[in-house]
């Protein structure tokens, strides 16, 4: 079995952390990873703390495995989200789409686990320095809210440049993956879009059939002229935020446009309004299954390429 450092850190039995996914990752999906041994992250998203309150609570209602919340740091209530993380004493705390220096000293005084979604080794070295558990290091075949840079490029960069462990995101999706990662230097992986198959995972039935359907060429990135670019299938409604991106609309209608799509996409299944975040992998979802059963195929998967690596090189 592959155990990591991070495994013993996290008091977790796989080295496997479900994507904090806005409007996706809800109490119930994260219970279910965290029981099936990997780490469950409710996402905050954009949602109000309450909301984040009462979806912790179920979680822990479920299990009583560590749970993770990530914090999005653009949202307008990510100083409350903050707070409640705190309040409720939940395990670990992701971040992501920003900087999280100005929170990490009350996380780590409420003995928080922090780790940040990182972008680049520069964000990575002030993460170590601020106190971090460790880091994710997620490259931009990622779905939602990405980086310049790709994961092969990214992972092995961040490893050099900290002493942390690192945990790889993007582009990754079953044992391959892993086996690539952890040959990158990586001790955990983060995967998201592979958790949209999951039994637990309460999306529309659209937005599940448009990842079990999706090809290599399925997703794009839009947001890149208003500084935020995201990544999600190429569904009518990315193409023409797209034209609009490109055909010169002003920024004010251009950012209207976008409010409001991920709720259509999860809640309403709505592909003409709706903006259906994903990462590039989604071609290699190919079941739904039990959100446990994916943690362990994965890891399952993983052992024989690792212990073998390289059986050809004499
Ligand atoms: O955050 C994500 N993925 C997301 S957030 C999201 S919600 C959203 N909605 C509309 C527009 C934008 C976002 C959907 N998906 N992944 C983690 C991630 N963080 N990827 C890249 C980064 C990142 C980027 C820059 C982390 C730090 C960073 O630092 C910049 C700085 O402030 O120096």
């Amino acid at each position: 079995m592959i155990k990591s450092k991070i495994c013993d850190i996290l008091g977790i039995k796989y080295p496997v952390f479900q994507g904090g996914m806005a409007w996706i990752a809800d109490g119930k999906l994260a219970a279910a990873v965290s029981e099936g041994g990997g780490l469950g992250i409710i996402a905050a998203g954009n949602a109000p703390a309450e909301y984040v309150r009462e979806q912790i609570r179920i979680a822990k209602s479920l299990t009583q495995k560590p749970i993770g919340v990530n914090i999005m740091l653009m949202s307008p209530y990510a100083d409350e989200v903050a707070s409640v993380v705190i309040e409720e004493k939940v395990d670990v705390v992701t971040t992501g789409a920003g900087n999280p220096s100005k929170y990490m000293k009350n996380w780590k005084d409420a003995d928080i686990k922090v780790i940040p979604v990182v972008a680049s080794v520069a964000m990575a070295k002030l993460m170590q320095r601020l106190g971090a558990t460790a880091l994710i290091a997620e490259g931009g075949e990622s779905g939602g809210h990405v980086g310049e840079l790709t994961t092969i490029v990214l992972v092995p960069q961040v490893c050099d440049a900290t002493e942390l462990p690192v945990i790889a995101a993007g582009g990754i999706a079953d044992g391959r993956g892993v086996a690539a990662a952890f040959m990158l230097g990586a001790q955990g992986v983060q995967l998201g879009t592979r958790f949209l198959s999951a039994v637990e995972c309460s999306i529309h039935p659209v937005y599940k059939e448009k990842i079990l359907k999706a090809n290599d060429l399925c997703t794009m990135v839009t947001g890149k002229r208003l500084g935020h670019p995201v990544r999600s299938l190429r569904t009518i409604f990315a193409q023409n935020y797209s034209k609009a991106e490109y055909g010169g609309m002003p920024d004010e209608e251009l950012e209207n446009l976008a409010v409001g799509a991920l709720r259509l996409a999860v809640v309403e299944g709505d592909i003409e309004k709706g903006c259906f975040l994903s990462g590039q992998i989604a071609a290699m979802v190919k079941k739904e299954q039990p959100a446990a059963e994916i943690v362990k195929e994965i890891m399952d998967e993983a052992e024989p390429i690792l212990k073998g690596a390289i059986s050809w090189v004499e």
